[in-house]
């Protein structure tokens, strides 16, 4: 049955409502998007793999280029009809080159994991060796942790950071990945504060004789913004979400030299996928054009200014912070000092309007879902226009934030939350109806 079409729910004031067809065909779902939609605007949101797309990349992910299947590759397809899809995915795959500096770019893979999954399947057989840097170290559950397919189907071996330094001792890699002698390495993670040394890996793959995949995931928009070297020429397959640093929709891409593109081509499609998701596809080139703009890296650049500056100002606060601070957008804290669990610190602040998550830290003594600390990143508020000037006002918060948390005063996090929003006002969010 045709659901009745009622008159799109009233908009605060005069304004037309952001977006009537929803609102007018299912009104439950159009509030639940004003929500989260108020939700991202007067809060200040810290989780370092999370950004704000522009409203060039919203729009583009919301186009009838969704209507179409378009399994197989650009002038390679399964379906007719590809007339202007193929040039929208040859324009992403070109952008990404360029953006990139590499010669092969597959921009299908629905996300990270998938486009993780893909590199196994073009480079290893099941029961293989890989290795990966421990989840609870930093890494990725899609690098070989246990838990997850590539650990359950593969046998992977992990490496850590340095107890004493946080930080990675290129020794014990070497040495574990002459012993193992693994056909991947994976380098790169998810709570990874400092540069990450691709050359060093590059030469311990090369006297392995194992594929390297740098996955740079949270990198993405550094690496193209100048403010994080580049994998390339050391890493054989580069791995990346779009939605990260990168700015751009929710997706993934696989970059090679040529002599892996088969590969991975094959991987992605017919190996791993179907059709791919050619909206994406497109806001991908979008945020990709973007990406290559003097403004993103101005943009790249106060992402780590900020980072560092917050760092900075959380040390002077008294904080732990796992490897004494930060290189790029990211800043990891061991609560363990202030006494206070991750989880409790992450909620309390979600409450005082300061979205973080909870994470381990390097040998931690708590458990995954219950850990010792919390995981920043300033990515979300550089795109909002915030600054080094304001990273005195956001470690203040956080501290006051996890001091209320550790004696539950709801009061305190409170007053916190209307501050916070009364500062976010002041900086819209890009993409979100005003
Ligand atoms: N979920 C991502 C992150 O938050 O880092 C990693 O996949």
């Amino acid at each position: 049955m045709t659901p009745p079409v009622t008159a799109p729910a009233a908009h605060p004031a005069q304004h037309p409502h952001p977006h009537p067809a929803l609102a007018a065909a299912d009104p439950e779902i159009a509030a639940l998007v004003g929500a989260e939609e108020r939700l991202q605007a007067g809060t200040l949101r810290l989780i370092p793999s999370e950004n704000y797309v522009s409203p060039a990349v919203l729009e583009a992910s919301g186009t009838v280029l969704q209507n179409k299947y378009s399994e197989g590759y650009p002038n390679r397809r399964y379906y007719e009809g590809q007339q202007v899809i193929d040039q929208v995915e040859a324009l992403a795959v070109a952008r990404a080159r360029d953006l990139f500096g590499v010669e092969h770019a597959n921009v299908q893979p629905y996300s990270g994991s998938p486009a993780n999954l893909a590199v196994y399947l073009a480079f290893a057989e099941p029961g293989d060796t890989v290795m990966g840097m421990a989840l609870p170290m930093g890494g990725h559950l899609t690098h070989g942790w246990g838990v997850s397919a590539t650990g359950k189907w593969f046998r992977g071996v992990q490496y850590g950071v340095r107890a004493d330094t946080g930080l990675i001792d290129f020794d014990e890699v070497r040495a574990l990945a002459l012993k193992e002698r693994p056909k991947i390495i994976f380098c790169g993670g998810t709570a990874l504060p400092r540069t990450i040394d691709f050359a060093a890996f590059g030469e311990i793959a090369e006297e392995s004789g194992a594929i390297l995949v740098a996955d740079i995931a949270h990198i993405a928009g550094l690496i193209a913004g100048g403010a994080h070297p580049s994998p390339v020429p050391y890493a054989d397959v580069i791995s990346t979400t779009t939605h990260k640093t990168l700015r751009g929709p929710r997706g993934a891409m696989l970059m090679s030299r040529e002599s892996h593109a088969r590969a991975i081509d094959k991987a992605v499609f017919p190996g791993l996928q179907g059709g791919p998701h050619n909206q994406t596809t497109a806001a991908i080139a979008v945020a990709l054009h973007e990406a290559a703009r003097p403004s993103f890296r101005a943009y790249a650049e106060t992402v780590v200014a900020n980072a560092k500056a917050l760092a900075r100002e959380l040390l002077d606060r008294g904080f732990d912070l796992v490897s004494g601070g930060t290189d790029n957008h990211l800043i990891l804290v061991d609560l363990t000092p202030r006494h206070v669990p991750g989880k409790v610190a992450a909620k309390a602040l979600d409450r005082a309007g300061l979205v973080v998550n909870y994470n381990t830290v390097p040998y931690d003594t708590r458990k995954p879902f219950d850990p010792s600390g919390i995981r920043i990143g300033t990515p979300s508020l550089t795109s909002r226009g915030l600054t080094v000037a304001h990273m005195g006002a956001v470690a203040e918060w956080i501290d006051r934030g996890v001091a209320a948390a550790g004696r539950g005063d709801e009061d305190a996090l409170a007053v916190i939350r209307a501050e916070v929003a009364e500062l976010m006002a002041a900086y819209p969010a890009p993409g979100l109806p005003v």
